[in-house]
C-alpha cells in the first residue's frame, strides 16, 4: 500500500466519515444485524461496502447473514433480490424501503438483479449521509441510460493523453501497474456512481495498445477481472488499420482477407474476456487511419467492425469526430463545425444494430461553450451516445476550478426538436453517455481535489440526467466535506458559478481556441488563427465571428431542426453567449445589455477576475472548516487561477485594444 492512499483526498465521496449531532442521533444502534440474501458475484462488494460504510458512519460492526442463514425477523437491513414488485426498473435499478418497527429502522433493498443491490446498497449509504432515509421512506431508482460509459485516453507507456492528474492508473512502461489495488478502489469508487463500462486505454492506439488484442490481451483480461468485481465491463480502444500491423496489406472493410482477419481476432479476445463491452473506434480522425482510404464510408467500417462482435454480443462504438484537420485558414468555404453532420447525416440507416455512434457534444471540440452538435436527433435510425470531457483539456486543466455539471445540464436540456418540442438531447441519446476521464496517478485522482466534482457529477447525470445541479453538487459536497451548512452553502455557489467565472475571463461569446496551440493552456489569441484545425475568430479592427448562417455563411445553421436554426440564423434572435460562433459582428453592435460588443468583452474579462478574486476569499472563509491539507491545496490552486486569470484577462484585452484602437469606457487598465 502507498502512503497516499491514507490520504484523505484518497477516498474522493466514500470519506464514510463519522456522523455527528441530529444524524447520529436518528441512525445510533440501529442496523446491526444485515442479511445479504444475494448471493450473485458483486455479493462481495456489497458485503465489504456495508460494512466499511456503516463501520465508518456509525462505528458500527454489523453482523453480516448469508442467505442460509436468513433472519427476517431480527435484519434491519436486507439486500435481495426480487422479482414483480421491482421489474420496471430493470436488472441496474433498485427499491429501497424503509419501515419502522417501533423505533427500529427495517431497511429492504430489492433489485431484480445483482447490479441492481449493489446500487442500491451505495445508495442507501449515500442517502444516510444526505439524511434522507428516514421511517416510512421508499425510493425507486433505476439509471436512465444504458451505457454509462467513461473513456481512458491512456497510453501503455504510463502517459495520459490530455490528463491532468500524474500519470496513468493502468499502465506503465508498457506494461500493468505494479500495485492493482489502486485499480481496484477506482472500480469500486466508479461503481459507488452507477458507471458500468470502462474504455480502458486511449481512442489514438498506437503499435503498443494494439497489443491489447492480441499478445497483450493477458493485460486486457486482468482489467476486466478486476472492473467485473463491481459489475463494470471494459471496453478496448482498437486501431481501425490493425490488419496493417498483422501482416494484411490493406484495411478496406470490405475485403474478405480483413473481414475474416477480425472475427478471429474477436473471437479469440472474447474466448478470454467473455463479458468485454466491446470496442471504441476512432477512424479518419485527427490523422488516424479509417474507411476514406480506400474510398468506403464509415458505415462500411463500423459495420466491418460491428458484425464481428456481434455474435459475442459486443458493442462497436464509432466516434464522429471526423474533420479536416488540414484545411487552409484562407478557404472560407470549409466550416468544420459542420463535418459531422454532413459525414454522417446521409449515412442514417446503414449501420448496424451493434453500432453506436459516439458525438462530441457540440461540433468542435470542448470548448468552454459551444452550441450541441447538430447531430443529435438528426438520425433516427441510428443508436447514438453523448460524449462529454470530463478531463478540464480546454477549460483550466485542473489548475482552474471549472465545474461542468451546469454546462453539461444545459447541454442534456437542449431541446433538438428532432420529434417536436422536449427532443432534448437526455432523451435522444437513450443509449447512453460517454465521457473522456479526469483521474490520474495524483494522490487525489484528479489533480484538483475540487475536480472530484466534475467526475461525481457526470456520473450522477449519467445515472439520472434530470437531477439538478443543485442536488447533485450538494450530494457531493456533503459526502465529501460533511454536513457543516457554512461549508455546503459557500463551496456549492463556488462549484456552481465556476463555469460562468472561467469563461467570463477566457473566450467571449462561444468563439473559443484562443489557447495556446498544443497543450491547450493559457491564452494566446491568434494561437489557432492561421493553423490548419480550422478553428478561426477572424479578428480585424471592426468585428469578429464566423458567420456561419444559411442566408450568408457557411450554412452551418441549416444542419438543426427549423425551430432551433430559425433562432440561431437571426443575429437578434441568437442567444447572446453564442453570437460569435454564429455571427460576424462588428465591436460597436450593441448587446442586449445595452454594452457594445466590445465594451462586453472588456467588461466581462475585468469581472471574471474579481469573480476569481471571489471565489478565493470564498474558500478562505472555509479555513478550520476543511482539512488542512485538502485547504492549502485548494487554495494553491486559486491563487494560481487568479495570476492566471489576470492574464487571460490583460491578453485578451490588450488584443482587441490594439486591432480596435477603441479603449474601455470605465477608463480601467488596458496595457497598449
Ligand atoms: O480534443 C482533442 C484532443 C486530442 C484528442 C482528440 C479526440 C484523443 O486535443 O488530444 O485525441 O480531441 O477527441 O480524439
Amino acid at each position: 500500500m502507498s502512503d497516499f492512499k491514507g490520504l484523505r483526498d484518497y477516498a474522493c465521496w466514500l470519506q464514510y466519515e463519522p456522523l455527528e449531532g441530529e444524524l447520529l442521533e436518528r441512525y445510533q444502534g440501529q442496523f446491526e444485524t444485515i442479511v445479504v440474501e444475494e448471493e450473485g458475484p458483486l455479493r462481495g462488494a456489497i458485503v465489504s461496502e456495508l460494512q466499511r460504510g456503516l463501520g465508518g458512519l456509525l462505528g458500527t460492526e454489523p453482523r453480516i447473514l448469508g442467505p442460509g442463514e436468513r433472519d427476517f425477523e431480527t435484519a434491519t437491513i436486507k439486500v435481495k433480490r426480487g422479482f414483480e414488485e421491482v421489474l420496471a426498473l430493470g436488472e441496474e435499478g433498485y427499491e429501497i424501503e424503509v419501515l419502522a418497527v417501533e423505533d427500529e429502522l427495517r431497511v429492504v433493498i430489492t433489485s431484480l438483479g445483482c447490479q441492481g443491490c449493489l446500487y442500491g446498497t451505495f445508495a442507501f449509504l449515500r442517502l444516510l449521509q444526505t439524511g434522507e432515509i428516514k421511517r416510512s421512506f421508499r425510493l425507486r431508482d433505476y439509471p436512465r441510460n444504458q451505457l454509462r460509459m467513461i473513456n481512458h485516453w491512456d497510453n501503455l507507456d504510463g502517459s495520459v493523453e490530455r490528463g491532468y492528474a500524474g500519470r496513468s492508473l493502468f499502465y506503465e512502461n508498457n506494461e500493468l501497474v505494479p500495485d492493482l489495488d489502486r485499480i481496484r478502489d477506482y472500480a469500486r469508487l466508479l461503481a459507488s456512481v452507477g458507471i458500468n463500462r470502462v474504455a480502458v486505454n486511449n481512442v489514438n492506439v498506437h503499435a503498443a495498445e494494439t497489443q491489447l488484442i492480441a499478445s497483450r490481451l493477458e493485460m486486457a483480461e486482468t482489467l476486466a477481472s478486476i472492473f467485473r468485481k463491481y459489475g463494470i465491463r471494459i471496453f478496448l480502444s482498437v486501431n481501425y488499420a490493425s490488419t496493417l500491423e498483422f501482416g494484411l496489406d490493406t484495411a478496406d472493410p470490405l475485403d474478405e482477407g480483413v473481414r475474416a482477419w477480425w472475427k478471429d481476432q474477436v473471437k479469440m479476445v472474447y474466448e478470454r474476456i467473455p463479458d468485454l463491452g466491446g470496442f471504441l473506434v476512432k477512424a479518419d480522425s485527427e490523422n488516424r487511419p479509417g474507411p476514406f482510404t480506400y474510398g468506403r464510408t464509415q458505415a462500411d467500417g463500423a459495420n466491418m467492425l460491428g458484425e464481428a462482435l456481434e455474435p459475442f454480443g459486443g458493442l462497436l462504438i464509432w466516434r464522429c469526430f471526423v474533420y479536416d484537420c488540414h484545411q487552409d485558414w484562407r478557404d472560407t468555404k470549409t466550416d468544420r463545425a459542420r463535418a459531422a453532420y454532413d459525414y454522417f447525416k446521409p449515412l442514417d440507416g446503414q449501420f448496424r444494430q451493434n453500432v453506436i455512434l459516439q458525438i462530441k457534444n457540440g461540433p468542435m471540440d470542448f470548448q468552454v461553450r459551444e452550441p450541441v452538435s447538430p447531430l443529435f436527433g438528426a438520425m433516427e435510425k441510428t443508436n447514438q451516445i453523448l460524449e462529454l470531457q470530463i478531463t478540464q483539456e480546454y477549460t483550466g486543466q485542473q489548475r482552474h476550478l471549472c465545474y461542468l455539471v451546469p454546462q453539461w445540464k444545459e447541454i442534456l436540456d437542449f431541446d433538438t426538436f428532432a420529434k417536436g418540442p422536449g427532443s432534448t438531447v437526455a432523451n435522444v441519446v437513450s443509449s447512453g453517455l460517454a465521457a473522456v476521464v479526469n483521474v490520474g496517478n495524483d494522490p487525489n485522482w484528479t489533480g484538483h481535489t475540487l475536480a472530484q466534482a466534475n467526475l461525481y457529477g457526470y456520473a450522477r447525470l449519467a445515472w439520472d440526467p434530470s437531477l439538478k445541479a443543485e442536488r447533485i453538487t450538494g450530494e457531493w459536497i456533503v459526502l465529501t466535506f460533511g454536513r457543516d451548512p457554512v461549508v455546503l452553502n459557500t463551496l456549492r455557489e463556488m462549484l456552481l458559478r465556476s463555469w460562468e467565472i472561467y469563461e467570463n475571463y477566457t473566450t467571449p461569446l462561444g468563439i473559443g481556441w484562443m489557447c495556446n496551440p498544443n497543450h491547450h493552456y493559457g491564452p494566446s489569441v491568434d494561437g489557432y488563427e492561421y493553423s490548419k484545425w480550422g478553428t478561426y475568430h477572424k479578428a480585424n479592427h471592426q468585428a469578429i465571428g464566423v458567420d456561419r448562417t444559411v442566408k450568408s455563411g457557411t450554412g452551418f445553421v441549416g444542419q438543426y431542426h427549423p425551430e432551433v436554426a430559425a433562432r440561431y440564423e437571426s443575429l437578434e434572435g441568437c442567444p447572446e453567449e453564442l453570437l460569435l460562433f454564429f455571427h460576424r459582428v462588428p465591436y460597436d453592435y450593441v448587446l442586449k445589455t445595452g454594452k457594445t460588443l466590445l465594451q462586453h468583452i472588456y467588461d466581462s474579462h475585468f469581472l471574471g477576475v474579481e469573480q476569481v478574486e471571489g471565489l478565493l476569499a470564498s474558500w478562505r472563509s472555509l479555513e478550520g472548516r476543511i482539512d488542512e491539507v485538502t485547504f492549502s491545496h485548494v487554495l494553491a490552486r486559486l491563487e494560481e487561477q487568479l495570476e492566471h486569470a489576470k492574464e487571460w484577462r490583460d491578453v485578451v484585452n490588450t488584443y482587441f485594444y490594439r486591432i480596435s484602437g477603441i479603449g474601455d469606457s470605465q477608463g480601467r487598465t488596458i496595457y497598449d
